[in-house]
C-alpha cells in the first residue's frame, strides 16, 4: 500500500513525514503551500475539511493529526520498533507526550510565531513567556534524554524536533536554559531519516 502524505515544508507535518521514512513505509508527498492558502482550496478541503496539514491518505481513507498518524505508523510497522506498542503503559505515555505536543507546546509556540497580525509589545512578551514555560516543562520534566524516553528512540523524538526547530529558528532555544532540548535537536537532526525528510522538504538542519 502506498500512502500520500500532505505536507507543508517546515511545518508540523515534518513529524509524520519522519515517521513514514523511519518506518520505510512506501509513500508519496504532496505539498500544500500554506502561504498561498492552498489548505483552503476545495481540492484540499475534500482531503481534510479542517484545512490543515498533515493528512495521510491511505487505502482505507484519510488520517489527520500528527499524534494519530504516528500511532498508525507505529502499529502498522511494528517490526520497526518505532514506539512501545506492545506495552499498554508505555504506549499510553508515548501517546500522552504526543498529545501534549499537539495540545500544549504547538499552540504556545504557534501563537508567538504565526499570529497574524504579528504580536507586539506586551502581548508578544506574554506569549513568549508562556511558550518558554512549556519548553521549561519539557526540559525539566518530560524529556529524559538523550531521547524523549531515555535510551530508546521513538517517533515522539521526530515530533518534538518540529518545535525545537521552530524555537531555535526564533531564537527561543537558549543553550544554557535548554541544554537537553538543544542536544536532543542536534541528535535528531543527525538521523538518516530526518536528513532525508529535510532534503525532500527543501530544508536545512537548523
Ligand atoms: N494538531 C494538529 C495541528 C495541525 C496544524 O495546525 N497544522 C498547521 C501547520 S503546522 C496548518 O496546517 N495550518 C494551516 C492553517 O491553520 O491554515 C496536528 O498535529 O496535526
Amino acid at each position: 500500500m502506498t500512502t500520500t502524505l500532505f505536507i507543508s515544508p517546515g511545518a508540523c507535518a515534518m513529524a509524520s513525514h519522519v515517521a513514514l521514512l523511519e518506518a520505510g513505509a512506501p509513500h508519496e508527498t504532496t505539498v500544500v503551500d500554506l502561504k498561498k492558502g492552498e489548505q483552503r482550496t476545495p481540492e484540499y478541503l475534500s482531503v481534510n475539511p479542517a484545512g490543515s496539514t498533515p493528512a495521510l491518505r491511505t487505502d482505507r481513507g484519510v488520517i489527520t493529526q500528527n499524534a494519530a498518524i504516528l500511532g498508525w505508523v507505529a502499529e502498522t510497522f511494528r517490526e520497526r520498533d518505532l514506539a512501545p506498542v506492545d506495552d499498554p503503559f508505555e504506549y499510553a505515555r508515548f501517546n500522552a507526550f504526543n498529545g501534549w505536543l499537539s495540545s500544549s507546546l504547538h499552540p504556545a509556540l504557534g501563537k508567538v510565531l504565526f499570529s497574524r497580525p504579528a504580536l507586539e509589545g506586551e502581548a508578544r512578551a506574554h506569549a513568549v513567556e508562556f511558550a518558554l514555560g512549556k519548553l521549561d516543562l519539557a526540559e525539566q520534566h518530560l524529556v529524559e534524554g538523550p531521547w524523549v524516553f531515555g535510551e530508546t528512540w521513538t517517533l515522539s523524538d521526530g515530533y518534538l524536533m518540529v518545535f525545537e526547530r521552530w524555537a531555535r529558528q526564533a531564537g527561543l532555544l537558549d543553550k544554557a536554559r535548554y541544554p537537553k532540548l538543544n542536544a536532543h535537536l542536534d541528535l535528531v537532526q543527525s538521523r538518516d531519516a530526518v536528513k532525508k525528510m529535510l532534503t525532500v522538504e527543501g530544508l536545512q538542519p537548523v
